[in-house]
């Protein structure tokens, strides 16, 4: 009784409206205003309607037009005609499910079903399916009260329109129940600023399960993103299993069950493509590699590595136990070779690879006898240049296994900005066709416009806003949404887009949703709108969409006291 009086007492004062006002949501008592008008029911719906914004994130960067009108929708009502033939069909039907999931999840499951039926169509023109920086992603999204069209050249950009969608779908309670609701009337059309939109997370250092790995994936598809950079191995461990090299997961895994076999990889490759999103795989070389490659002398191949898990460049344990691969042993490239035939056929379609060379650490190399005498044997001393041209030697032999393990020469190489990637020493060992370099130099830094002007293609990895470890090393500052969003890309053609990174270090399964989220999102939007928006502008909009990864089962960090939510929108 006591209970059910407390409910009853708390119902009744609990009479809080929405109210738009000056392009936020403000939550009002309904008791102390007697305008009537302009009320909602949620601020989820009053965001849908209030500022210019809707609630999509990222940004539609053509066209974004709404009506003010607001339309009660049935979820479990609506009704799709998907217009497109056999391969496209089967990847758009997945897109369906997801879409209807995520609409549920607004409602926490337990939607009212009194509104209305939504028709949705969706057309799509092509029926390539391939996957690539030349994939038109672009769509068109149109409403006309309960009748809706996506139009989209390809199956991913259709995927756009109907995350879209879902986000402007949001969740009021009423009464007894929960409802959604939508917006009657929108015109947009979309496409994003730049084609390589990008995560990046590292299973070296602290091992990510299937299924964290997947949550990624979910939180990066709600947002737009469409590459995931997977730093897969590093010094510490070597959890992909190889199936012609199986003694590098056998010797670098940090457990048997902490390790990456060909069904995980292909079953994560799969759940990317239907989300738009290809896997880039990293085999990070010659540096950041050590456990994994001990057993060469027990198997009669010499030293593939060297300093394995000696000579701690950093401090406590964070950065690497040293090991690098021994680039005086011509075994070592025979070992990647086959490595890279797995991985080449795990992701035949791939047009890219990322070969990593960030961080040699001379000192290894040079306190090698059997390195400094092949040196030796080249006339070759222990001086940075002559051990920039052992690395630029490295680097084109680590090229040939790739190369011939795909048997051409057409797949695209990423490499880490390093001594290598200086301006004038890079175009002496890399050629501006095969490589594109990934630079994660601070803003301040005048590295990726001297690359730029050499002709090189980019990817931007800002390490003062995009680096998600920063603040937790202890060393460096904590990077917010804001700094993260406010990262402009240099403009050049050459720029192909940015990644966000998220270093494994002091991260784990447990806490790498709120490391990484809502942050990355901000991220996203940079590369897909690329907008003039200030952060002040689209907090009410990141907010929400903080709500709705949420929503989605994504532990995302609070961005703000939540009064902020209730009273400056
Ligand atoms: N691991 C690897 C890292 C880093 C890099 N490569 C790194 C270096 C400096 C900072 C953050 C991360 N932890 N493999 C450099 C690309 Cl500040």
């Amino acid at each position: 009784l006591l209970i059910g009086l407390f409910h009853l007492s708390h119902q009744a004062t609990n009479t809080w409206v929405w109210r738009c006002n000056q392009e936020v949501c403000v939550r009002q008592h309904s008791n102390k205003n007697s305008i009537q008008t302009n009320v909602f029911r949620s601020i989820e719906e009053c965001r849908l309607v209030c500022g210019a914004d809707g609630s999509i994130w990222p940004l539609p960067s053509v066209k974004f037009n709404k009506s003010s009108k607001l339309l009660d929708i049935n979820p479990n009502e609506i009704t799709f005609e998907l217009v497109g033939s056999d391969p496209v069909k089967e990847i758009l039907e997945e897109n369906v499910k997801i879409f209807k999931k995520n609409i549920l999840s607004e409602c926490r499951g337990a939607c009212g079903s009194d509104g209305e039926a939504l028709n949705i169509k969706v057309i799509v023109n092509s029926t390539d399916v391939s996957l690539n920086w030349e994939t038109d992603e672009s769509y068109e999204l149109k409403s006309n009260n309960l009748f809706w069209k996506i139009n989209a050249a390809t199956v991913f950009g259709a995927r756009h329109g109907l995350e879209s969608l879902s986000q402007l779908i949001a969740a009021y309670n009423a009464q007894d129940k929960i409802g959604l609701v939508t917006v009657a009337n929108v015109h947009i059309v979309d496409k994003p600023f730049y084609k390589h939109r990008s995560l990046m997370i590292d299973t070296g250092r602290n091992f990510l399960t299937v299924e964290t790995i997947k949550r990624q994936i979910d939180a990066m598809a709600s947002s737009k993103l469409n590459i995931l950079h997977w730093h897969i191995t590093d010094s510490q461990s070597f959890p992909y299993v190889s199936v012609r090299v199986p003694n590098l997961s056998r010797f670098g895994s940090f457990s048997e069950n902490q390790v990456y076999n060909p069904q995980d990889i292909k079953e994560l490759r799969d759940y990317a493509k239907i989300r738009g999103i290809r896997i880039l795989m990293e085999i990070d070389a010659p540096s950041h590699a050590g456990n994994g490659w001990q057993w060469g002398p027990h198997k009669a191949l010499g030293n593939l590595s060297v300093c394995v898990n000696k000579q701690p460049w950093r401090y406590n344990c964070i950065q690497p136990p040293c090991g690098q691969l021994n680039p005086a042993n011509i075994q070592v490239y025979n070992v990647l070779n086959a490595l890279y035939k797995d991985i080449v056929e795990q992701f035949p379609e791939s047009e890219f690879f990322h070969m990593g060379g960030d961080e040699v650490y001379f000192p290894c190399w040079n306190s090698t006898p059997e390195i400094v005498n092949y040196m030796k044997q080249q006339g070759k001393g222990q001086n940075k240049g002559d051990l920039l041209d052992l690395w630029g030697e490295f680097q084109e032999n680590a090229l040939a296994a790739y190369d011939s393990a795909v048997g051409n020469s057409d797949t695209k190489i990423l490499l880490w900005s390093s001594e290598l990637t200086n301006p004038e020493a890079i175009e002496k060992y890399l050629d501006k066709n095969r490589y594109i370099i990934e630079t994660w130099v601070p803003s301040y830094d005048p590295l990726p416009q001297s690359l730029l002007e050499k002709g090189y293609k980019l990817v931007i990895s800002t390490k003062n806003a995009w680096y998600l470890d920063h603040g937790f090393w202890g060393n460096t500052k904590y990077y917010t949404w804001r700094n993260v969003y406010e990262n402009r890309l240099i403009n050049h053609r050459n720029v192909i887009g940015g990644e966000v990174c998220m270093w494994g270090e002091l991260v784990n399964g447990d806490a790498i949703d709120s490391r990484v989220w809502p942050r990355a999102a901000a991220a996203a939007e940079r590369l897909w709108s690329n907008s003039y928006a200030t952060t002040k502008q689209v907090e009410a909009r990141m907010y929400r969409h903080r709500e709705r990864l949420i929503s989605r089962g994504i532990a995302a960090e609070a961005l703000t006291p939540f009064w902020c939510y209730q009273n400056e929108g």
